[in-house]
């Protein structure tokens, strides 16, 4: 008998079929790839793949297992054998490549941000509901099961009523002047970029795993390269970190540090909640681990399929002692959006309305730190 216990709820291959998959990636870089990825374990198809020339779909084909390359982004949304159109390019290009994928009937994932401005965000969720589509954004970080774990001892009240939540997200990839990347542009990034691009991950695994939202903000922001560029002298005016105080409207205080100049941590997110009975702490870069802490004793909860609540256990994807992480959290939300897309209502799918959320903290953020004053959230 082998000492290896299955995840409780398996992979189904066969299921991968249901609802004939057909998606198309627009956006070749590290995302796309990642998208692609997903789809096929999936069970779907990645029938097509569009990028900023032709050269470059054509090059992507290999790498991304596509079944054809389009003369560019237009051509794939208009395309009878696409489904689903995954939106992987630029931030500035998500809500026009979004809309005009809706307004031909496709379903959509779109990465985030969503948008560069909430009313615009706002627009693609109206959209999205006036054609009956499937519309769903990537907060994969909800996908690993210790984060849902912690979700559910939230939701069964073992942890108590909250009181206090905290954490970080950190990375280094932008420390130097000389590290740059269409995400420092504003016209291409959009207005605020490592809350954006990493704080709204934060924000949002916040208040997926408490079930609250945040109702008011203090923040600061600091640009520490004010110059990027291989020659470093592009100037540069998006932040590389944010500092976070909130209030949630439950009540809860809290605060959380953003940052991409943070030398040595890499992709660190933080998320440490206290209630009256418990404190449950997750961090990103151990992902098989949830610490659990009490007054008597703390313990180190790890991914087994054997302990785990069924609404984590379902996300095991391989078995315990077995590291599973960022790609297979990926493939885990690919294949909810398919079981969306065939008429069922997973769990916890971050939809366009968790998009639209999340652009409406980050304005309220970089208002925030423009007027150095608390700002509400708008809902
Ligand atoms: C870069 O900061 C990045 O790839 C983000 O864009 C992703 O959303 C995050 O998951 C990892 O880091």
């Amino acid at each position: 008998m082998s000492h290896i216990t299955e995840p409780s709820a398996p992979p189904e291959p066969g299921a991968a079929q249901r609802g004939g998959y057909r998606a198309a990636v627009i956006g070749t870089g590290f995302m796309g790839r990642v998208h692609a990825r997903a789809i096929r374990v999936s069970g779907g198809r990645v029938v097509g793949v569009a990028a900023s020339t032709p050269e470059k779909a054509e090059a992507a084909l290999g790498p991304l297992g596509a079944e054809r390359a389009y003369a560019d982004a237009a051509a794939l949304i208009a395309s009878d054998d696409v489904d689903v159109v995954h939106v992987c390019t630029p931030n500035h290009l998500h809500a026009p490549l979004s809309l005009a994928a809706l307004a031909e009937g496709k379903h959509v994932v779109c990465e985030k941000p969503l948008s560069t401005d909430a009313d615009t965000a706002a627009r693609m969720v109206a959209a999205a509901a006036d054609a009956g589509s499937v519309a769903t954004v990537p907060f994969v970080y909800r996908f690993h099961p210790m984060v849902r774990e912690a979700r559910e001892k939230v939701r069964s009240g073992a942890v108590g009523r909250i009181t206090l939540a905290h954490g970080s997200y950190l990375q280094d990839w932008l420390l130097r002047p000389g590290d740059d990347n269409w995400r420092v542009d504003p016209q291409l990034g959009g207005p605020t970029r490592a809350f954006g691009d990493i704080g709204s991950h934060w924000c949002d695994l916040l208040e997926f795993v408490t079930g609250d939202r945040i109702a008011r903000v203090a923040a600061q922001t600091s640009t520490v390269n004010g110059s990027r560029g291989s020659d470093g002298g592009r100037p540069v005016d998006t932040e590389d970190l944010v500092t976070l105080q909130f209030t949630t409207r439950a009540g809860v205080v809290g605060a959380a540090v953003i940052s991409q100049v943070s030398a040595g941590r890499k992709n660190r997110l933080l998320l440490e909640v206290s209630g009256t009975e418990m404190t449950l702490s997750f961090d990103q870069e151990q992902p098989e681990l949830l610490w659990q802490g009490g007054r008597e004793h703390s313990r180190l909860l790890m991914r087994d399929p054997e302990t785990l609540s069924p609404a984590a256990g379902r996300l095991a994807r391989v078995p315990a002692g077995h590291a599973q992480g960022y790609q297979d959290c990926f493939d885990a939300f690919v294949a909810d959006t398919r079981d969306a897309i065939a008429g069922d209502t997973p769990d916890g799918l971050p939809a366009f309305a968790d998009g639209l959320r999340a652009a409406r903290v980050a304005e309220a953020v970089l208002a925030s730190a423009q007027e150095d004053t608390w700002v509400e959230v708008a809902e």
